[in-house]
């Protein structure tokens, strides 16, 4: 298909030239007035008094709003009703919002922060999750995902380990933070120009937090410097306190979060800890998987049961077993809500059955890669929720991937390697994956696309899909072209607005791309067919004629005619011809079933195989990642220079979590990593030396867009990958040490794990 040679990403050339538009570079009217929020500087508390009148009096302050100024409802949590936007009587995290301070200027709006007082009577601080389930601090009651019968397999095992595993958080630090900027409109309305993956859950809220039915808040936008989840549900916050200040000021406001403010009042990626309990046959067969999984929830649940459901889903990644349970427990700690990053608890699933193969492999003595090998899942094979397998890609990426790279050979190059270096220490690790796609929440997996033709022949695509930098734009304009048959000139894809595409899904779960470009195929598909009944009227073409549309002319039995795409459009609007169409997706044939747990929650999975290659330095504890070898299934990818660009992208990400993105509280509750020099992410040192993705062949999928496969986060999971390739360099080091599951496994903790044991008996 003729989209299918389309190669890049429509908005490169803009973004490398400073033309792309963000929220931030906005003309803003005369008079706009600017936001800042107060936070609480204590992580549990009652809060006796709040004394904002200090603040107020300053010259150039406008409003200072607090909970008594909310005119609806004073709540914000999405799947549980738990979180309120303002605090009023109760402080549960560290930087959580308290007041909004609304001034002429951002500068004084800041200054005036420091003037607000706040009495409070202070309340213990639960900062680790198994400490508040102890506690019974839970969000929601444990939720559990069984098959088979795990009591009844233990005993037919030979090999049974049994650990504890631990991974930590991360800060989404998009390049862009949070902000939004608003106005308020004719009959009490408000429009909210909002950095958000979820344009419609920001006109939910802000409609339920300003008592106004959802039609008179609009909220619009064009793209985002960045989500990776951040901004699926922890954008509304700020978009509804910049309406709450619109209408208290009938004044346009803006609020725009600083970074370090961003990182404090905001939820990351949840922090896990976990038991459990692998059993397996004398040759490497697992037969038994138990683990109790305490998910960090932070203060409120936010998407937390959704997070945990895909935990509990993952966490046998691409490996058959009969008898699994597994047991989540969302702890409620005094931290920022944690919420959606890449992956939505998928990756922190994985973790935690490969430290298990680690474990059990060790054991063995065996390579881990064995026992993964001898467990992949194949046609027909039943996930621990209830789907079976179709068009199982696991064994073939994995023997693409052996193929293309040799593992056993890397495998013999790293012992030489070993054996003629002291201090110098390679590993390696396979890393396969499997992610199912859709969003586990069946009823969110629909998407719908607005499509206007202009009289002009140029054509707009507007749908739920927000771009924040992953190319589904892109992704949605080669849908319109392919099947309306036009440039890429002649499309624009507008931006997400809730006037244009109503009661969206936010943009998440990998699925933006397939629902929204579904939709817009839906839409296009219906203009085509009627554009083409103009045009066999036109050429007075008989029935057995085949009209089509390419290149923006319309063909007549494989030969050009004179009708162009835009002489067609004209004369259809002469007719008075319908140029607008409106479509809807739901995905098919997925259902489930929260009671049991069971159901076929994906429409697809997401396969792959890494090969990670690492060299440590045993003596100061730094490390390179030298090589990331990858044969992942994308499908029939449409546009390779796009998926290449998020697989890459996932890849780092996944490497900074499991290596060196260190999320830490206090003990207090207060966020100590809450700059860019405490908080470490990747940067061009750190990336693999080497590179390379590879395209899985023979990969069908009739359920994605266009046969393609959704490409978001699954990536993301080779950085497991990473983990292991650096314990197992480690292992090279110290064989005679059991190192702790526990990530990131950064160059301090090398240390640590490879010298405290030996300072101690020293
Ligand atoms: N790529 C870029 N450049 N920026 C992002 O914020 N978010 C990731 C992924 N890739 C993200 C990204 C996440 S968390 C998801 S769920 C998907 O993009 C969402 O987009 P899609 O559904 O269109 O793939
Ligand atoms: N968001 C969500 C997600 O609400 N449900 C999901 O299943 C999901 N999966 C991945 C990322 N975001
Ligand atoms: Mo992505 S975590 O689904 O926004």
């Amino acid at each position: 298909m003729n989209t299918h040679s389309h190669n890049k990403h429509f908005d490169a050339a803009r973004h490398v030239s400073g033309l792309s538009q963000f929220l931030d570079d906005m003309t803003v009217p005369e008079g706009t007035l600017h936001a800042a929020v107060f936070y609480a500087k204590t992580a549990h508390a009652h809060i006796r008094s709040l004394n904002t009148a200090p603040a107020l009096a300053l010259e150039g302050i406008h409003a200072v709003l607090t909970a008594k100024d909310i005119r609806g409802e004073n709540q914000i949590g999405g799947i549980i009703p738990d979180e309120q936007l303002l605090a009023d009587k109760d402080i549960h995290f560290w930087g959580q919002p308290l007041a909004i301070v609304v001034a002429e200027t951002q500068v004084l709006a800041r200054e005036a922060l420091h003037l607000i007082e706040c009495d409070i009577e202070a309340l213990p601080v639960i900062t680790n999750p198994r400490e508040a389930a102890a506690q019974n601090l839970l969000i929601m009651p444990p939720r559990t995902v069984q098959c088979g019968n795990v009591d009844e397999a233990w005993a037919k095992c030979d090999v049974i380990v049994e650990d504890k595993a631990e991974s930590g958080g991360q800060e989404h630090l998009y390049l862009e933070t949070q902000g939004a900027f608003s106005v308020p409109t004719e009959g009490g309305g408000v429009k909210i120009v909002s950095s958000t993956q979820g344009p419609t859950a920001v006109q939910r809220t802000a409609a339920r937090v300003l008592g106004l039915p959802m039609h008179l808040v609009e909220v619009d936008t064009l793209r985002l410097g960045g989500g990776f989840g951040g901004k699926e549900d922890q954008a509304t916050p700020w978009a509804v306190m910049a309406a709450l200040a619109a209408l208290a000021t009938k004044r346009a406001v803006k609020l725009v979060l600083p970074r370090q403010e961003d990182m404090r009042m905001t939820g990351k990626r949840h922090p896990y800890s976990s038991d459990f309990k692998i059993g397996l046959t004398r040759d490497g067969k697992i037969l038994a998987f138990e683990a109790t999984i305490y998910q960090d929830a932070g203060a409120a649940a936010d998407l937390s049961p959704g997070v945990l459901d895909r935990t509990l889903f993952h966490c046998t990644n691409s490996y058959f077993i009969p008898n699994v349970r597994a047991t989540g427990i969302s702890c409620k700690t005094n931290v920022p809500p944690n919420t959606a990053f890449r992956g939505f608890g998928g990756p922190q699933g994985m973790f935690l059955i490969e430290a298990a193969i680690y474990r059990a492999a060790e054991q063995m003595g065996v390579e881990a890669s064995e026992i993964q090998r001898k467990n992949l899942l194949r046609d027909g094979d039943t996930f621990a929720y209830g789907q079976v397998t179709e068009r199982c890609q696991a064994e073939n990426a994995w023997k693409s991937a052996d193929a293309a790279f040799d593992f056993a050979n890397a495998q013999k190059r790293v012992a030489a390697f070993n054996a003629a270096n002291l201090l110098q220490k390679k590993g390696i690790a396979v890393q396969p994956i499997c992610f199912g796609i859709s969003f586990t929440n069946t009823m969110m997996n629909q998407a719908s696309a607005l499509i206007h033709v202009y009289s002009d022949g140029s054509v707009s695509v507007s749908t739920g899909a927000v771009e924040m930098g992953q190319g589904v734009n892109t992704k949605i304009a080669q849908t319109a072209m392919a099947v309306l048959g036009v440039n890429e000139e002649t499309v624009k894809v507008q931006s997400t607005n809730t006037s244009r595409a109503a009661n969206t899904s936010p943009t998440a779960a990998s699925a933006g791309a397939d629902l929204n470009g579904q939709a817009t195929k839906l839409a296009a598909e219906a203009l085509r067919d009627r554009l083409l009944a103009v045009a066999r009227k036109e050429l007075a073409a008989n029935e057995n004629d085949e009209l089509v549309l390419q290149n923006e002319i319309v063909r007549k039995n494989g030969v050009n005619t004179d009708l162009t795409w835009k002489k067609l459009v004209h004369t259809a609007f002469m007719q008075r011809v319908k140029l607008s169409e409106q479509a809807q997706y739901s995905t098919p044939l997925i259902h489930f079933d929260k009671t049991t747990m069971q159901g076929r929650p994906f429409a697809y999975h997401v396969y792959g195989t890494a090969l990670i290659e690492v060299t440590v330095d045993c003596l100061r504890g730094i490390y390179e990642v030298d090589s990331v070898q990858v044969v992942h299934d994308f499908g029939q990818s449409f546009n390779r220079t796009v998926d290449l660009g998020q697989a890459e992208g996932a890849i780092m990400q996944g490497i900074g979590w499991m290596t060196m993105e260190e999320v830490i509280y206090a003990e207090n509750g207060r966020l100590l990593t809450d700059a860019l020099s405490t908080y470490k992410i990747p940067d061009i040192y750190a990336a693999p030396k080497h590179i390379d993705v590879r395209f899985l062949e023979n990969s069908d999928n009739p359920l994605g867009l266009m046969n393609s496969k959704a490409v978001g986060e699954p990536p993301f999971m080779y950085g497991i990958g990473a983990y292991f390739a650096l314990m197992n360099a480690m292992k090279a080091f110290r064989p005679d040490a059991t190192l702790l599951l526990k990530a990131p496994m950064s160059p301090e903790r090398v240390l640590t794990e490879l010298y405290e044991t030996v300072m101690e008996i020293a």
